[in-house]
């Protein structure tokens, strides 16, 4: 790594969809600015961005992956991010810490509708952005049309800061649009200087028009200039473009072909130029926080293939110095990344994203400093809530106890991530944002810990429930053994309740004819019975009483009752009509407005109750559906609403209530999987 830094900093996200070529754009950014000598590629496994295993594996990025390297004196850090929407939290929380972001996209009108939610992400937190139109060797539509396209789904004017020359679906060079000097770009070299396609005057113009129009929205000299027909100083357009990029008001936009490296000086001479100094995203997340005790901000928690905690951070204020003490906790060492790579450093500024080992105890997003207790906790990223689960189990069985240390591991490098063990079915139950997410999280563990695991569908935790009431249902237990003998007696009362009021159960006795000392053996015995009803599941909404029975003097006891009880509820409940009861959600589904018919469609289809929906107050072009749907139709659901809308789709879920099944869907429910472990009675 070079060590030529004379003049700051930058720190720059690489985001964008699914396959844009963020990875490719950093591997390019890496060796036109020589930090790497020779050039991996993606499908070859072999690039610094996406060295995880996990992700050489699959040909993407899985998690965010850092590379320092130094340009004409600056040190730059690029964070890849992956595109997927299931690793979109490990994006937000690098996001956070970083001082500007380019947006990869590929030049196809339906991916760049894929962008709206990253582009309100970046605004909502006032990250500076640029975006960078890759592929631009397959460029099928008008650059104009990607240009419309972009602007759509960007509450901030973008800017095309370059105008792109193209031969048929070929980038072959630019136009700056601030100098309106055209370049040529040459393979394996840097584009040179031409002159001024004359074809592309008109367009050209339209195009400088809108950017100088954009840029005076902020700047009145500069609307006045405009105003008298003066042609502005290049100094003064490019001052507008650094202040107005800095403070996230207007998008430019850049142009190339991350594979053939074009596009990729001008993009760093750009960055170079005019994204914001460190301190500005210091002072904006630093707003509140007065003082001058160092202070950084874990962005990614890693656990390298040799078991050691390595914490990415963004040091936002002071300088942290080699085994700094930090929330009280000794750091093991500082570092600079280059994929999987480390460089161990001395010390480090502000306006540096670098690693640290050993930060035990201190998670993503966690803000850390030299004091302590540390006061201070800076914004962190929404964490997102899971919406696709899977049920795990160790292949070996003896694995069973090293599993939750493991599982603890996973999550604090992936807070998207999340784990239980369901109280009614007993399964342990994988959440995450999807199908690969859990794959990978799955991968890890078998990798990183040892711990191979078989996945299977979670069970949908069923309950069941009575319709009638019996008015009274005998139970007698009399054993002889031997000695003493076991004698209870007991007439219930079994009724339904009304949904959700659970479980109660009373007693009216008089004179005595069960004595006190053996009632809670009754309760303990109906209870017990509840806990597996006749259908399988676990029965709730019931009230039973115990209105009567009788004792012997010697052979009754708490247990014997107990089983009086058991035998009562066995005779009992099924009489009561017993049905199925289903988890009910309540379900917040967020699409683009276009596809809000398809949603309404997908959720009634799974027999979910719309509830309604309208227009989102916060997000122009995005609804909100509203509807309950039950818990066995959301399995999938996340994979079809990604599917159907672009993969932007996404929804909030709650329990809500428990409603009975439909008795055809019952009977088939029943079949697969009610009753065969009920363990009642036995
Ligand atoms: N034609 C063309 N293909 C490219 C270009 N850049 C990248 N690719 C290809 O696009 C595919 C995806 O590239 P990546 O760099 O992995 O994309 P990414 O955005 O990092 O993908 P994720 O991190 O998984 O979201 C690979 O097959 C690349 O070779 C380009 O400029 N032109
Ligand atoms: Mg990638």
């Amino acid at each position: 790594m070079n060590e030529k830094v004379k003049s700051g900093s930058r720190n720059v996200a690489i985001v964008g969809p699914y396959l844009s070529g963020k990875t490719t754009l950093l591997e390019s950014l890496l060796f036109v600015t020589g930090a790497i000598s020779r050039k991996g590629n993606v499908k070859d496994s072999n690039t610094v961005g996406d060295s995880a295993a996990e992700s050489r594996d699959r040909h993407m990025s899985v998690e965010v992956s850092a590379a320092s390297t130094e340009y004409n004196g600056t040190r730059f850090t690029f964070v890849d991010c992956p595109g997927s929407v299931e690793f979109a939290q490990e994006t937000y929380n690098a996001l956070i810490g970083v001082d500007a972001a380019i947006v990869v996209c590929e030049p196809i009108r339906d991916r760049v509708l894929t962008l709206a939610p990253l582009f309100k992400f970046l605004d909502d937190w006032e990250i500076p952005h640029i975006v960078f139109v890759n592929k631009m060797d397959r460029a099928n539509i008008h650059v104009l049309e990607t240009l419309n396209a972009l602007k759509a789904v960007s509450s901030r004017p973008l800017v095309a800061h370059q105008y792109p020359i193209m031969q048929g679906e070929q980038l072959t060079g630019f136009i700056d649009m601030v100098s309106e000097q055209a370049y040529q770009y040459h393979p394996g070299a840097p584009a040179d200087p031409i002159p001024f396609p004359e074809n592309l005057k008109e367009e050209e113009h339209i195009a400088r028009a809108q950017m100088l129009e954009a840029l005076a929205n902020f700047d009145d000299h500069l609307l006045e200039e405009l105003l008298e027909d003066i042609e502005p100083p290049q100094e003064e357009i490019l001052k507008d473009l650094k202040m107005e990029l800095g403070a996230d008001l207007v998008v430019p936009v850049f142009f190339g072909v991350a594979e053939q490296d074009y596009g990729v000086r001008p993009l760093i001479e750009a960055l170079l130029r005019e994204a914001p100094e460190p301190e500005t995203a210091a002072e904006r997340r630093l707003k509140n926080i007065k003082g001058d005790t160092p202070i950084a901000q874990v962005l990614k928690t890693f656990y390298t293939p040799q078991g050691g905690k390595l914490s990415l951070v963004r040091v936002w204020r002071g300088k942290l110095t080699d085994g700094v003490v930090l929330n009280g906790v000794r750091t093991g060492g500082i570092y600079r990344l280059m994929g999987q790579q480390q460089q161990l450093v001395n010390e480090v500024a502000a306006g540096e994203i670098v690693a640290l080992s050993r930060l035990e105890g201190i998670k993503t997003g966690d803000t850390i400093s030299t004091e302590q207790p540390s006061a201070m906790q800076l914004p962190k990223a929404e964490q997102l809530e899971p919406v696709y689960a899977l049920a795990i189990t160790p292949e070996k069985r003896n694995d069973e106890v090293k599993l939750s240390a493991a599982i603890t591991k996973l999550l604090e490098e992936d807070c998207s991530l999340a784990w239980e063990q369901h109280g009614d079915t007993h399964e342990v139950i994988l959440w995450g944002q999807g199908e690969i997410h859990l794959q990978v999280a799955l991968d890890r563990l078998r990798r990183k810990y040892n711990l191979p695991m078989t996945t299977h569908l979670p069970q949908v935790p069923y309950k069941e429930t009575i319709r009638k009431t019996v008015a009274s249902v005998h139970g007698r237990y009399k054993h002889q053994s031997g000695g003493h003998g076991q004698f209870g007696d007991v007439f219930l009362e079994i009724k339904p309740l009304p949904r959700g009021e659970g479980f109660n159960f009373n007693e009216t006795i008089v004179g005595g004819v069960v004595p006190r000392q053996y009632i809670p053996g009754v309760e303990m015995g109906v209870r017990e019975f509840l806990a597996h009803g006749p259908l399988g599941f676990p029965v709730v909404d019931v009230a039973v009483t115990l209105t009567n029975g009788s004792y012997h003097t010697v052979d009754s006891s708490e247990q014997a009752f107990k089983q009086a009880a058991r035998l009562a509820m066995q005779t009992g409940i099924p009489q009561a009509q017993p049905t199925l009861l289903e988890p009910i959600l309540h379900v917040e589904v967020t699409t683009p407005s276009e596809f809000t018919s398809k949603v309404l469609q997908l959720l009634s289809g799974r027999r979910g109750q719309i509830l309604g929906y309208e227009g989102r107050s916060d997000w122009q072009g995005w609804d909100k559906v509203v509807a309950y749907l039950p818990q066995a139709e959301m399995q999938n659901f996340i994979v079809e609403l990604r599917s159907l809308t672009l993969g932007v789709g996404s929804f909030h879920w709650v329990y809500d209530h428990l409603q009975e099944v439909p008795d055809k869907l019952a009977e088939r429910v029943l079949a697969t999987n009610g009753n065969g472990n009920n363990g009642n009675g036995k």
